[in-house]
């Protein structure tokens, strides 16, 4: 099992002091780069990415290191979720 910082760092692939594991521009409106919550949750899933639930592997493309689903398939809450901030600040407001 990984540690935080371990999985972290695979996880970034590389984009170190990024927002989002991509870069620093949220696509997750206009090109989803992981399985998020797009829309007012829980009431209003867009389903931009086309998911409910959860999505095959290898559904988006991988990260610099070439690894695929590194991103957790989650909801965020605004808080921080195993160590980074990672991903899913897709909420329409
Ligand atoms: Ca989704």
């Amino acid at each position: 099992m990984p540690t935080e910082a371990e999985w972290e760092f695979a996880a970034r692939g590389g984009m170190d002091g990024m927002d989002f594991t991509w870069g620093n521009e949220d696509t997750q409106l206009t090109k989803p780069m992981a399985n998020t919550w797009q829309g007012e949750f829980p009431y209003q899933n867009l389903l931009i990415d086309r998911y409910e639930g959860t999505s095959p592997v290898g559904s988006f493309e991988p990260n610099g290191y070439g690894l695929f689903d590194m991103v957790p398939q989650m909801i965020d809450t605004g808080m921080t979720h195993i160590g980074f901030r990672c991903i899913v600040r897709t909420t329409i407001k």
